[in-house]
């Protein structure tokens, strides 16, 4: 019998795992098949229904679900699906699919094969029978082998599991409901990273809830990595900031910069929010291991929040992102509350006054937040992304912002009442950003012009070619870092509060700032 698995990505970049470690740990004839939502339902239908498969067995995920249901009726396959997102409340596919692995997957699909005649020999499989549902849950397990190694591509994310489950239980978090933490064996788990390096893998992500759990096995893995990196790599990492151990950052801080990025999900700064969520977080403690890691600045920081949480109106909301802000993260992901099947938070609904949508279920009002009030969230968000996140205008925002959250509210109001966040070049950004703030303007241009390795467009007015000749054979006589010919093939000058001149030389970028006598 010839079971196909298919993952449906939500980009190329990012591989599906778990399909991966289903066939490396089968018996069974399996040949796995990737997509991503981009591709079209027919490609999909196509390649499903003109292949040679016995059995179908489709991942589903919040990112691709709506794109499943939308294709299962024309599949003229057998079909079973698993995933988180089929894992809970999944009573409505099963007049679709013939079965649905729920939870973990590699042992129950391994028998679910040995056993079609003995369906209830099968844990956490739910099938109807008799017009009626089974539907047991599987007890997690870890004695599987890791594998990502199956189709590799060096250009994609390398997911790695060290671990499985979460202690803590955050009431709208999937993880919350897989409170016993099993390891994977580390040796595996190394020779799969050296094999990963050594064939050009460059970007590694740790699919662990929580990395630092496990102290000894966290600084197994880093000096494992330290040991084998090669340039270009990039380690990423979630972390419970609160509870990382100083023999975890010690052995951190011995890596090249860069080398390791934590993410960080701090999510709310109100105790009484966090309560309401069943999260355990010292906030104080959380921030200042937080400032320690920026001061050393050898690991780069990711920090998260959630906006829509219990007991966060607008004002409380405006607190938790002004303090994450302030910490002065290079990336803050301000994500919107989405109510995912079968966590806690989402039973608690009508409680909260929460509505959502369909997938991916994200909160559209709730008692705390008006659909106005979310509204403008994602206005801040927006200038977040576009203007911070992205480092376009960091140096200029800074010395302009004294309450970042307010600015960004202000600003994105004002933004979104001429323009487009979707259809806008580059330099709109910036010379939007001038025209809200009629001040910065020498500010705003140098980043501009550092940003780019190449002379980009001007939207400002330009100086006369006579005075720009002059300003640069003065800046020659006084500074020999490039010749008088490379500065006229290479420099621009602009003429703002001072003279800017950036030289585009290629591997040789330069901007000088050369006051002008008034
Ligand atoms: C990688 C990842 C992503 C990637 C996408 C990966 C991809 N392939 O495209 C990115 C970063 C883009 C992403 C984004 C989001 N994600 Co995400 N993401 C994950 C993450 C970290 C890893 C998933 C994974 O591979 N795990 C390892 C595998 C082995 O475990 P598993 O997924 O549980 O799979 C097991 C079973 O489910 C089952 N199984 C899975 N598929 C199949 C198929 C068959 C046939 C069978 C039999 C069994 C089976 O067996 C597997 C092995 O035991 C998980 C958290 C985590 N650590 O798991 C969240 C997670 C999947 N994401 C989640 C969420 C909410 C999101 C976002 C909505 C977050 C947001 N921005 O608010 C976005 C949505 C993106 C979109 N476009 O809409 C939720 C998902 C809930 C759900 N119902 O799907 C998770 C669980 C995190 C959480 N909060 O609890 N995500
Ligand atoms: S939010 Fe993080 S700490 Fe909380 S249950 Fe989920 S994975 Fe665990």
């Amino acid at each position: 019998m010839k079971i196909l698995l298919v993952g449906i990505n939500s980009k190329f970049i990012h591989p599906n795992v778990a399909i991966r470690l289903i066939q490396k740990n089968s018996k069974h004839d399996v040949e796995i098949k990737e997509f991503t939502i981009k591709d079209s339902d027919e490609k999909i239908i196509n390649f499903i229904n003109e292949s040679s498969y016995d059995y179908i067995g489709l991942s589903v995920y919040i990112w691709n679900v709506n794109k499943i249901k939308g294709i299962l009726s024309k599949l003229n396959k057998r079909t079973f699906l698993g995933g988180p997102e089929v894992s809970f409340d999944n009573e409505e596919y099963l007049d679709q699919v013939e079965f649905i692995v729920r939870g973990e997957g590699e042992k129950s699909f391994d028998l679910l094969f040995d056993s079609l005649n003995q369906l209830e020999t099968v844990p956490g499989l739910s099938y109807k029978r008799d017009n009626t549902y089974h539907n047991p849950m599987v007890e997690p397990s870890l004695d599987i082998e890791f594998a990502n190694d199956i189709d590799f591509n060096p250009h994609q994310i390398q997911y790695i599991e060290t671990s499985r489950g979460c202690p803590y239980k955050c009431s709208y978090c999937l993880a919350s409901l897989e409170e016993k933490v099993r390891y994977f064996e580390l040796d595996q788990i190394k020779t799969n990273i050296k094999m990963l390096i050594d064939n050009g893998a460059k970007t590694f992500k740790f699919l662990d809830r929580t990395f630092n759990l496990n102290i000894k096995n966290s600084i197994e893995v880093i000096n494992f990595i330290i040991e084998h990196h090669k340039p270009g790599n990039s380690f990423q990492f979630e972390i419970t900031g609160d509870i990382l151990d100083d023999r975890i950052l010690d052995a951190i801080h011995k890596a090249p910069k860069d080398l390791f990025r934590f993410e960080i999900g701090i999510q709310s700064t109100s105790d009484e929010t966090n309560l309401a969520v069943d999260r355990k977080q010292d906030t104080e403690t959380l921030f200042s291991v937080i400032q320690k890691i920026q001061e050393v600045g050898i690991v780069d920081l990711h920090v998260d929040l959630i906006a829509g949480l219990p007991y966060e109106d607008l004002n409380r909301f405006q607190k938790t992102f002004n303090d994450t802000f302030n910490l002065g993260v290079k990336e803050l992901q301000l994500g919107f509350l989405k109510l995912l099947k079968g966590t806690k938070l989402r039973l608690q609904a009508n409680k909260w006054g929460y509505k959502y949508n369909d997938a991916p279920y994200e909160i559209t009002e709730s008692k705390f937040l008006s659909t106005e009030d979310i509204q403008k969230i994602h206005t801040v968000e927006q200038v977040l992304e576009k203007y911070w996140n992205s480092g376009y205008l960091v140096s200029t925002l800074s010395k302009v912002m004294d309450n970042p959250f307010r600015f960004f509210l202000e600003y994105g109001e004002f933004y979104e009442s001429k323009y487009s966040w979707f259809d806008y070049q580059l330099s709109d950004l910036f010379e939007r950003l001038y025209e809200y703030l009629q001040s910065n303007r020498q500010d705003i241009i140098l980043e501009y012009l550092n940003y780019h390795k190449i002379k980009p467009k001007r939207w400002w007015k330009a100086i006369q070619r006579q005075e720009r000749n002059d300003v640069l054979r003065t800046f020659f006589e006084a500074n020999k870092d490039y010749t008088l010919d490379d500065l006229y093939k290479y420099a621009t000058v602009e003429k703002i509060d001072d003279y800017i001149i950036r030289v585009f030389k290629p591997n040789n970028l330069n901007t000088y700032i050369i006051k002008r006598e008034n």
